[in-house]
Formats: structure tokens, sequence, C-alpha cells
């Protein structure tokens, strides 16, 4: 059993960032037996959960002539524009069916004002509108967080980054995780994390 002070954060194991999902992520579901196996050594599990809004604004086809995978300049910075995708409710916004989610100590779920997106399970896109997932790890004790989950180059590694520049020790768990790899975002991502100071474990 790991020591009480360390958490294991699931990132976005839902049926849409998984194989025949809306933005399915190459055998994203491969992940799930690992992260199975691996719940119940931890003392804090948290699991994230994308939640849109239909028309969300990170959605193609909320905005006239764009396409998938196109950017967009919002208030924020730049947005890729995704295909519709875990739709409140819907059933591609729940957690993928192998996935023990009753090990979930906190749900937390993100993405679900219309005009801001959310990869990070801190913090929205805007970098400052907090999700409470800070308050609640510290309250808990919680000062090492080991990471896994969908997708590894967008919602993973913003957690991790803002994960470790709030000063928790952040290693991602790269084998427990998938990467949607869109025109090098993977390696990009990879950096970043570094960079941040994120422990990167095969
Ligand atoms: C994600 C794109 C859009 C993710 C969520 O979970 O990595 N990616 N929404
Ligand atoms: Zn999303």
């Amino acid at each position: 059993m790991r020591d009480a002070t360390e958490a294991l954060i699931v990132i976005d194991v839902q049926n849409d960032f998984c194989p025949g999902g809306a933005l399915a992520v190459t055998r994203g579901d491969e992940i799930i037996p690992m992260i199975n196996e691996m719940l119940p050594d931890f003392q804090v599990k948290v699991f994230t959960q994308d939640w849109h809004p239909a028309g969300h604004s990170s959605f193609a086809s909320t905005h006239a002539e764009k396409e998938p995978y196109q950017t967009i300049e919002m208030p924020y910075g730049t947005q890729v524009l995704w295909p519709d995708h875990c739709i409140q409710g819907s059933i591609g916004a729940r957690f993928h069916d192998h996935l023990h989610r009753d090990r979930a100590d906190l749900i937390i779920r993100k993405g679900f004002r219309a005009e801001i997106d959310s990869y990070s399970a801190f913090f929205e896109n805007d970098q400052t509108t907090p999700t409470g997932l800070e308050g609640y790890l510290r309250t808990r004790g919680v000062t090492k967080l080991t990471l896994v989950g969908l997708a590894t180059d967008f919602c993973v590694a913003y957690s991790a980054v803002d994960g470790a520049r709030l000063g928790f020790e952040v290693t991602v768990l790269e084998r427990a995780c998938r990467a949607i790899d869109l025109d090098g975002s993977l390696d990009a991502a990879r950096a970043e994390m570094r960079a941040a100071g994120v422990k990167l474990e095969a």
C-alpha cells in the first residue's frame, strides 16, 4: 500500500477517448487493466471526467467553416478544435465499462463552461480558473501524484505540468497512458513535462 501522501489521478478514461469513441485515442482502452490493478494500492484515488455541454466552444461544429483539429484563437490563447465529445450525460462521456469507477474517492468534472476548455485537472485553459482539485488534495495531505489515463499529450500533460507548478511531486506513468499525437504534440508535451520537473516513467 502506498503512503497516504500519495494520490493516483486517473485522467479521462471515458468511452469517447477509447476505440469507437468520438475522439478515440489509439489503443486507449489498453491501459484500463493496468489502472484497475493500481487502484487498490493507493489510499487517495481521483478520476477526472471531461464533461462538455452541447455546443461547447472547443467543438469544431460550434464554429462556422472549421474542421476538427484546426485551431482557433480564444481570449485565453490558441485552442485546438475537436470533434463533439464527452457531452454531459451521453454514453461517450461515461467512464469505460471496464474501469473500476467505484474505486474513485472523488470525480472531478471539467470543461463544463461553454466558453472555455479545460484540459488540466487543476485549472481551465485560461490557467487561472481552478477546478478545486488542489484544495482537495492539500486538505487530504497529499504531496505526491501518479498520473495515468488519456490523453498523454493533452489532459495528462496539462495536469502534470500544473501539478508540478503547484508544488506536487508528479510522476506520469507512460505505459498507463496513450496519446493523440497531433503534429508532434506528444514530443512537445513530453518536453514541457520534463521542463516543469515532471518525472516520466516508462
Ligand atoms: C482531451 C481533447 C479534448 C483529453 C479532452 O482528455 O486529453 N483532449 N478534450
Ligand atoms: Zn474535451
